[in-house]
């Protein structure tokens, strides 16, 4: 998951303004002032000596106060299964392709439950039990990532896995059956494993899954973990860190376990993994292919500056770390860069403004229900529980438009979005980091 940078990030900033000679400039601190009105909030930035004379009871109250939003919205939550609170943080959802799609739901320490078709069920039956695997996964963003079902999973009865493991630190991507005539139930004795990545540190893992409308996995994976990829390993032609992999798993090339289509980018070129199929990315989170246009869409959580939404083409590069959002990287300076060579984002916004700390992606609305949203990429924020529609301009000429949906209010159940997914009829499942799956509806006027 792309969360534990903010709490990071926080820690770091505290210790650092404390120190008699800070090691890292603090350029400012936001204070976000809530009062009751449509102009609800500002933020003001202070210079770095004034920041040092806080006291650290104060300094903490400033930079963990988030925007608490009293605007009328538009837009309210609801719980999408009135009587399930999952014990563990949800992090995916899957559906079959079938007529009638069974659903589960991917809980971060390690389970998998069937989501009923029943929306007042009040039990949620095991789909998968991968505690004991993932005992040692317990940092923030370590864990079970996603699963998916195959496209033929009605045929094949396979789906396939995104986790983290330890000793050594590594990403794994596998493949695992439902037994035939057995209740709806994975067996891990079917695993048969893909793919595994080494990485760095135990954040920026990634782990997004999507099959694409061309019957390809796609695989996203973080950057390693470090700050400002000081490796290269987001831009390293033959590293899979800080990537998005397209891979076919119903063949097999080589002694690879899938094969490489041979229309990926690099299939080709000795100095490149076949595997890539776009570049340049830090922590990218949440993944989702937009069924009207085919377009894969991609939100990559930021370092300190800017939280993006990328549209990810073949054999694009999406900066990360020479860029940080549609800017240049502060760390690499006023370096050259050729026109050209790096994609930004649809859409960035900046931490540095109280606009948000951490994305949550995302899917394009296509449903029925929420009629002004169809076309929009929903998104979320987890830091400070919001949730937006962007839509896209269609020309050149045109503006995008990016609404704020909703945001978390301070006497409110726990609102923290850890990814926006779609239901089979393409409504919004948001996913919350208090266990309980939440929907969208329009507020009544
Ligand atoms: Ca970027």
């Amino acid at each position: 998951m792309g969360v534990d940078h903010t709490l990071r990030r926080l820690r770091h900033t505290s210790w650092r303004a404390l120190a008699p000679n800070p090691p890292i400039v603090i350029t400012w601190v936001e204070i976000v002032k809530m009062s009751v009105g449509p102009r609800h909030q500002r933020c003001f930035t202070l210079p770095v000596p004034f920041v040092a004379k806080i006291p650290f009871s104060l300094l903490w109250l400033t930079l963990t106060t988030v925007a608490i939003a009293t605007e009328d919205r538009a837009y309210e939550l609801r719980h999408a299964w009135s009587k399930l609170q999952f014990p563990d943080c949800p992090v995916g959802v899957a559906f079959t392709n079938e007529p009638s799609p069974t659903g589960i739901v991917v809980l971060q320490r390690g389970m998998v439950h069937v989501l009923p078709a029943d929306r007042e069920a009040a039990v949620a039956p095991v789909f998968l039990d991968l505690k004991d695997r993932l005992k040692d996964e317990i940092h923030f963003e370590a864990g079970l990532h996603a699963v998916v079902f195959h496209p033929d999973f009605a045929k094949n009865h396979r789906v396939y896995l995104s986790y983290s493991q330890s000793e050594p630190r590594r990403a794994v991507l596998s493949e695992m059956m439902v037994r035939e005539g057995a209740e709806f139930r994975a067996d891990p004795a079917t695993e048969r494993i893909l793919l595994e990545v080494p990485h760095q540190l135990a954040d920026h893992f990634s782990g997004s899954l999507a099959f694409g409308p061309d019957g390809m996995l796609y695989w996203s994976i973080g950057d390693g973990g470090m700050r400002d990829d000081p490796h290269g390993m987001a831009q390293h032609p033959f590293l899979l860190q800080g990537k998005v992999l397209r891979i076919d798993v119903n063949h097999r090339s080589g002694s690879r376990a899938y094969a490489i289509p041979p229309d990926n980018p690099f299939a080709d070129k000795q100095e490149w993994r076949g595997e890539i199929y776009a570049m340049g990315f830090r922590n990218p989170w949440g993944m989702s292919f937009d069924p009207g246009s085919g377009e894969l869409w991609l939100a990559d959580v930021g370092q300190e500056m800017f939280e993006e939404i990328n549209v990810v083409t073949k054999g694009g590069n999406y900066g990360w770390a020479e860029r940080d959002g549609p800017k240049r990287l502060m760390a690499k300076g006023e370096t050259q860069q050729a026109p050209g060579e790096f994609i930004d984002p649809v859409h960035s916004y900046s931490r540095t403004t109280g606009e948000g700390i951490c994305i949550a992606g995302g899917f394009v609305y296509r449903g029925s229900r929420l009629p002004k949203l169809v076309g929009c990429y929903l998104y979320g924020d987890w830091g400070y529980g919001k949730v937006w529609a962007f839509r896209r301009a269609e020309t050149r000429e045109a503006k995008s438009v990016n609404t704020l949906l909703f945001v978390h209010r301070e006497n409110e159940e726990r609102f923290n979005p850890t990814q926006i997914c779609a239901d089979p009829e393409g409504e919004p499942l948001i996913l919350n980091h208090s266990g309980w799956i939440e929907t969208l509806a329009e507020v009544a006027k």
